[in-house]
């Protein structure tokens, strides 16, 4: 199964970064395919397919570091791409908190490497809301420009998630993966 570690913020922080989103979005490209804020996360490793033996270890592995990290003070602020791909908000907070939710991911790539489902470990890590994907030949600088001074209220990252993502197969344009809350922890530490 297609698996990733991530934080998730609370329904009044999504609720408020909602707002900011559709308003910046009207008028926006066509081509983008908005996410839904129901499944706005923080991703902290992608471990991608993990053959059903190992979810076992990996749940046992993250539930440890979960017990070893504490909650975090996080909040959104301002905007970004990658590329002309994936347009995000970013995600920060008051010291140490970023270094805290560095560390964290940190250790939910190497609890996939120790339960034999190494994550996805291509870029530097870079905390984000994914906001929207692009189809190509968009230009997502503007829009980057115009969500540039989002901000929000502070919210408490208190669990480790685990979430399934389930690509679409149906073939309909538009549809987007379905991810299910497999396991959380709280963070204790
Ligand atoms: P994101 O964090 O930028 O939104 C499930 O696909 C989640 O894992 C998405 O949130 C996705 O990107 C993140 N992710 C990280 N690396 C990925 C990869 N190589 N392929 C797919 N998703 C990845």
């Amino acid at each position: 199964m297609r698996l990733f570690a991530a934080v998730t913020p609370p329904l009044g922080a999504r609720e408020e970064l909602r707002r900011q989103v559709s308003a910046a979005a009207s008028g926006g490209p066509e081509r983008l395919r908005w996410t839904d804020p129901d499944d706005w996360h923080v991703t902290l490793a992608f471990y991608g397919e993990v053959p059903e033996e190992r979810v076992a270890e990996l749940c046992t592995r993250l539930g440890r570091a979960a017990h070893r990290h504490p909650p975090l003070e996080l909040r959104v602020r301002g905007a970004g791409r990658f590329g002309d791909r994936v347009l995000w908000a970013g995600v920060t907070g008051d010291r140490p908190a970023p270094e805290r939710l560095r560390r964290l991911a940190d250790a939910a790539k190497a609890a996939g490497r120790r339960a034999g489902a190494p994550a996805d470990d291509g870029h530097r890590y870079h905390p984000h809301l994914t906001l929207a994907r692009a189809r190509g030949d968009v230009h997502l600088a503007p829009l980057v420009e115009r969500l540039a001074d989002f901000g929000g209220a502070t919210w408490a990252a208190t669990e480790l998630q685990l979430i399934r993502s389930t690509l679409p197969r149906s073939g309909v344009p538009g549809e987007r993966p379905r991810h299910e809350l497999l396991e959380s922890w709280p963070l204790t530490g």
